[in-house]
């Protein structure tokens, strides 16, 4: 086996089996490069869509300085959405699929076109069919959730779950709506989406272009979220989690043990 394929079966295996990796696992961190890393996501997940889940997006990260400056990376990343991790607005995650588990406030986007390469916000947006409020459950494979860029990546960027809520036509302006993410009803992260690269469709415009990178078009149908706009917040047991964002609704679920 390559160091690649073999740092695959690592990643996926420590995602399947809910069991943290130590850091720097995957030969030393700082021996890898980006798009290394990039390739071992790409093959571990190929081992999940063997399995019989299939894709249906993309998630991007370190949108936002809230995002970075908890995770001290600074660089934006992506990560592929597959079936098995869809959770449906008030559904229930159990904690025991995670390591250790967080949530964060999006919004995501609904695609009617393809789209890939260097597109205008204008292109992107016309390839919106609708928008809606979204919540992300990150699980870093690493232990202590640390973990540099290279092996974030490889690890598909932490993500493991997204909950999407009503679905809206992309016909008012998204790019600064309040948020509110609310555990038992206690606010816990207050934002908006224009910590969102000041507008969410500029997250938009760069998953498009690391869509070509890869090779990887966005697909009609799929869905992109725009990452997190405020820090995330670790999951507990009990915990029923609300996210509410103005003037497009409110998305929900509830974590059990
Ligand atoms: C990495 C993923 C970042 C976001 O929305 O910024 C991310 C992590 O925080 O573990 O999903
Ligand atoms: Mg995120």
């Amino acid at each position: 086996m390559t160091d690649i394929e073999s740092f695959a079966v690592t990643v996926d295996e420590a995602a399947r089996r809910a069991t943290a990796i130590p850091q720097r696992t995957l030969g030393g961190g700082a021996s890898l490069t980006v798009e290394e890393a990039y390739e071992i996501q790409r093959t571990a997940i190929a081992h999940r869509l063997k399995r019989g889940a299939h894709r249906v997006g993309m998630k991007m990260g370190f949108t936002s300085r809230a995002k970075m400056v908890q995770m001290g990376v600074h660089d934006m990343l992506w990560g592929r959405l597959t079936s098995d991790m869809v959770v449906e607005d008030g559904g229930s995650v159990s904690l025991a699929k995670y390591v250790h588990p967080r949530v964060e406030p999006e919004i995501v986007f609904l695609l009617k076109k393809e789209l890939v390469g260097n597109v205008t916000p204008i292109q992107a947006l016309s390839a919106v069919e609708a928008v809606a409020p979204a919540m992300e459950i990150i699980d870093s494979r690493y232990d202590n959730f640390k973990f540099t860029l290279v092996d974030v990546v490889a690890d598909n960027s932490s993500s493991s779950g997204f909950v999407t809520g009503p679905w809206h036509k992309p016909d008012i302006d998204f790019s600064n709506l309040g948020l509110v993410l609310s555990f038992n009803g206690q606010p816990r992260q207050i934002g908006s989406t224009a910590a969102i690269l000041g507008h969410p469709l500029r997250s938009l415009v760069s998953a498009a272009r690391f869509a070509a990178e890869a090779q990887e078009p966005l697909k009609p149908g799929w869905v992109v979220m725009a990452g997190g706009a405020t820090a995330a917040e670790a999951l507990t047991a009990g915990t029923h989690v609300e996210m509410e964002m103005q003037s497009i609704g409110r998305v929900a679920f509830s974590v059990v043990p």
